[in-house]
Parts: structure tokens; sequence; C-alpha cells
């Protein structure tokens, strides 16, 4: 497929020097990231980027047993983004968790083989420093291998100001208390231009780079994230993709970037029109090409739907997140065609071998739980065709 492109003789010359960068595995310039973005078809960008994903992982796609804990969705931050948060005034509307409350929700998964637990929701005064301490200590007593992948620097920078400790003395409180790695969440858009005007008053691009670095420096990885298709250009999101890259390049402390397509439904943002199954492939690549020291790119199949989530493994993704099983509501209150997020590891196993992938099930940091290269399933027969979408691509 590379070789198709560097041998096309309509390509233009800029882009042919972007493509023989990818092939010699050299860094593009945050220039020539834009100029992808404004001027690389899919089927160019599909090309460079999924040569980059074969490089990396071959045909390998993964996918971990998760489920999401959301202790509340009231806030005392009002993101125009954000479907999900109710004001501390309408709180009524919403839901606080008690501790009590919230060890219950673990102890449902006591038989199920799941790996990790997902916390995040909103951020409110009763939940600080003491109370999140707490929380993990409780969840590690009661299952000790239950990975706590938990809260974001939007938390993180309110309850160490609230509680007077640095980041560097925070983190590593939360450290001691069980927390085993944090989510890509609250990024959103670094640039002020753009954070001021869809999350003012919550942490700025800078703390939340800064909370991340402090984490990495205690040998901890996290992931990132990125929100995009609402009213940032293609500037801001380069300038969100090189923020990651230096700090990357500094700590190599992250795993994953997961780009989130921004959903209009029931926000005060409702009037943007959200980007295109287009566009939203062309920035999975993109973020695969630009970022060349992060080693996975996560599609959030609850996010964009399981068959973008399909499609977007041959524009660079390699990790669809996880079965979830129904236990978070971000996206559904904001209207992803995932009404009620919950896939059977044998679901996603299929779904990922219906577009010739090889699916592993792995724990959050990589390590492989299982390989499903060959596994058969009772019903195999019965499923074949399910999803029947065009192989991309055969490059295995
Ligand atoms: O920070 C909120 C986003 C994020 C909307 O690290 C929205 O493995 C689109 O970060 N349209 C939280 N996006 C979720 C998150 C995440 C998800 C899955 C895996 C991981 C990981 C992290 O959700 C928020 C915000 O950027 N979000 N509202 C919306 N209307
Ligand atoms: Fe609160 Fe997070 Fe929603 Fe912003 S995105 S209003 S910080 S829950």
């Amino acid at each position: 497929m590379l070789a198709t492109i560097l041998n096309d003789p309509g390509l233009e010359p800029e882009l042919k020097d972007i493509a023989k960068k990818v092939e010699s595995g050299e860094r593009i310039t945050p220039e020539e990231g834009e100029l992808l973005f404004e001027r690389g078809s899919l089927s160019y960008l599909g090309a460079l980027a999924n040569h980059i994903r074969e490089k990396k992982h071959g045909s390998k796609t993964y996918f971990n047993r998760n489920f999401h804990l959301e202790p509340t969705n009231v806030c005392l931050y009002t993101c125009t983004f954000c479907s999900y948060s109710r004001l501390i005034k309408k709180r009524s509307e919403g839901w606080e968790y008690t501790m009590d409350e919230m060890l219950d929700i673990i102890k449902k998964y006591d038989d199920q083989p799941v790996t990790e637990v997902h916390i995040v929701g909103g951020v409110l005064p009763q939940y600080d420093l003491k109370f999140y301490q707490d929380l993990f200590k409780a969840i590690k007593a009661h299952r000790p291998d239950l990975h706590i992948k938990a809260l974001t620097p939007v938390e993180y920078h309110y309850i160490f100001k609230k509680g007077k400790v640095s980041y560097e003395e925070g983190m590593a409180l939360m450290k001691a208390a069980g927390l085993d790695s944090m989510p890509g969440g609250g990024a959103e858009i670094f640039h002020p231009e753009i954070r001021d005007e869809i999350a003012g008053g919550k942490c700025s691009g800078d703390e939340w780079l800064a909370i991340h670095e402090a984490w990495h420096n205690l040998g901890m990885r996290s992931n990132a994230t990125m929100l995009y298709g609402h009213i940032e250009k293609y500037k801001h999101r380069i300038h969100h993709l090189e923020e990651l890259r230096k700090l990357q390049d500094k700590t190599g402390g992250f795993q994953t970037f997961i780009p989130l397509k921004f959903r209009n439904k029931g926000n005060q943002m409702s009037h943007v029109p959200e980007s295109t199954t287009i566009e939203d492939l062309r920035n999975y690549a993109i973020s695969r090409i630009y970022l060349d020291n992060f080693d996975h790119l996560k599609a959030y199949w609850p996010m964009i739907g399981r068959t973008t989530a399909q499609m977007s493994l041959a524009f660079g993704v390699d990790d669809i997140d996880g079965t979830i099983d129904d236990t978070t509501k971000i996206y559904t209150m904001a209207g992803s065609e995932e009404q009620n997020p919950a896939l059977s590891t044998e679901q996603l196993v299929k779904l990922i071998r219906n577009v010739d992938r090889h699916p592993i099930e792995r724990d959050t940091l990589y390590n492989v739980v299982t390989d499903f290269e060959g596994h058969v399933f009772e019903d195999d027969d019965k499923f074949k065709g399910y999803v029947s979408l065009p192989v991309i691509n055969k490059n295995k």
C-alpha cells in the first residue's frame, strides 16, 4: 500500500516527502502535520498510518475486560460539550454515590474475570483527597488484583489544591493508596483559545500535562485523549499532539492515545455539527503518523460505534478498549449510537476477527491475558458474516 503511494506520479511533492519520511521512520514536523489535515486524502493517510501500525503491531488488536465506576455526574464545572454533568443547583437530577455504594458496585464484579476498574466522574467538594485515598485503599483491600485506572488531572488539580499538596506529593499519596494508572480524560484541547471557550475554569492544558509528568516521574503509566470535531481548527489539534509528543519524549509514560469524537446531543454545543466518519478516520490516521513515540492508538467503540471502530483498525488503531458492560453513561448521554454499550469478550473477539485482525485480550499495561489467535467458539459457524465489512488491508 505504501509502495503504491510512493510510486504515484500524481501525488503532490510535499505529500510524497511525508510518505518517504514515514517509510524511513522519520518524525514529521507540525507544519507537515497541518498539511496532512488540510490535504491528505483518506486513502493516502490510511496507507501511511497502516504501515506504521503494522510495523509496530502487525495485525494484533488489543482489548481488555473492564468496567466503569462513575462516582457522580454532578459537577462544579460547566464544560460546554458535556451532556453528562448536572450543575450543583440541579444536583437532585443526578447521582452521588457514597463510599459503601461504590464498594457495592465493585463487589458486583467479584465472580467476573475483569482486570480493570475505570473510575471517572464529576468534580464535587465532598470527593476530596482523603475520600479518594480511602476509596482506592478499600478497593485494594477487597480485590488486590483489580487494576485501578482512576481520575484525571481535572479532579487531581482540584483535590490537591484543596488539600494543599503539590502535584508531586499528591500523586505519591495516590500511588500509596493503590492508584495503578491514570486514564486520558480531561485533556479536551490544550490550546487556551479553545480550552477557555469549552472547558473554562478547570485545569489548564499546562496543568494537565504537569500532573501526568509528576505521575510518570513516579515510574507510572497513563493515557492521553483529545476531544476533536467541534470548534477547534486543525492547528489546535496539531498543537495538542505536539504537546503530547514533547512530554512523551521527556517521560515515556504514555501508553495509549485516544481521540474522542465530539458528540452533540444534550449539551450546550448541540448546534455544532459532528465530524463525518471520513474525518474521524483521517484523524485516527494523522494521530498515528504524528505520535511516533506512542505505542498504541485506541478507538473507543462506545463513542464512535462498533462499525467505525472496526474500520479504524485499517487507519492506525490497534486497540478498541474493553467489554465495558454498560457501566458508562458519558457517551450514551451525548448521543452515541451505542445506547447500551456492552460487548461480551466473544463479541469483541469476533468483531476484530471479522476485519481480519488478530484479537488479544490485554491487561491495562498491555500484558497479554489471552491470545485469541485460532481460538474456536462454539457458535463460530453461526456467527460468520455478522458484520461483513470488506477487508481493507491484507498486509499482515
Ligand atoms: O474528558 C465528554 C469526553 C472524556 C463528551 O484512558 C466527550 O482509557 C465526546 O477520557 N462528546 C472522558 N466526548 C472519557 C475518557 C476516556 C474514555 C475511554 C477510555 C479512556 C482511557 C478515557 O470524555 C472527557 C471528555 O473529553 N467527553 N463529553 C461529548 N459530548
Ligand atoms: Fe465536569 Fe468533566 Fe463534564 Fe467538565 S467534562 S462538566 S469537568 S464532568
